[in-house]
């Protein structure tokens, strides 16, 4: 097991589209037993590939409190969706940033597991805020660009300040 570096907005490879994974083997197991490791030592309720410069349809969840729900999901599809929720997001990518977005309050996912046989979810409150947040940055969006122009130049030059310092 090991921690992997996580990529910061506005970093461009957080735009990358992911590719569908094509077989889920020892390789992609082990990814994503790295990606959470990286999750709960962060810590955070979700990652995605991308976060961490790899772009495959992959992503790692545990909302849980005692954090002992890991869910993983592979080549993840909403089937269906309900509703509208609004809700405070933060980001790993965007650390110390928390904005209100609107999300689907319910939606029903399709997946492959690490047995690499499909399944079936259906989620709402904190699990299919995060199942969304997590999709969209496997289509390169991250929850910033939800918000206002000036709001994402505001976090931009506020990361990038803070990328120097830290650098
Ligand atoms: O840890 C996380 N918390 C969170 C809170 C509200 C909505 C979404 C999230 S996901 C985030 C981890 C992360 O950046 N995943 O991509
Ligand atoms: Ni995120």
């Amino acid at each position: 097991m090991a921690q992997l570096p996580i990529i910061y907005y506005p970093d461009p490879r957080l735009h990358t589209k992911a590719a569908k994974v094509d077989r889920v083997d020892a390789s992609i197991r082990q990814l994503a037993a790295d990606m959470a490791e990286t999750m709960y030592a962060a810590p955070g309720v979700g990652l995605a590939a991308t976060q961490v410069d790899r772009h495959i349809q992959l992503i790692v969840i545990d909302v849980s409190e005692d954090k002992s729900s890991l869910q993983t999901f592979i080549n993840p599809e909403i089937l269906a969706r309900e509703g509208e929720c609004e809700g405070e997001e933060g980001c790993l990518s965007v650390p110390g940033v928390y904005e209100t977005v609107t999300r689907s309050a319910w939606v029903r996912v399709r997946a492959l597991g690490l047995d690499g046989q499909p399944f079936e979810l259906e989620a709402s409150d904190l699990l299919a805020v995060c199942i969304q947040h997590e999709m969209d940055h496997l289509q390169g969006k991250v929850f910033v660009e939800y918000l206002s122009r000036l709001k994402q130049s505001r976090i931009k030059s506020k990361l990038t300040k803070h990328a120097r310092v830290t650098a």
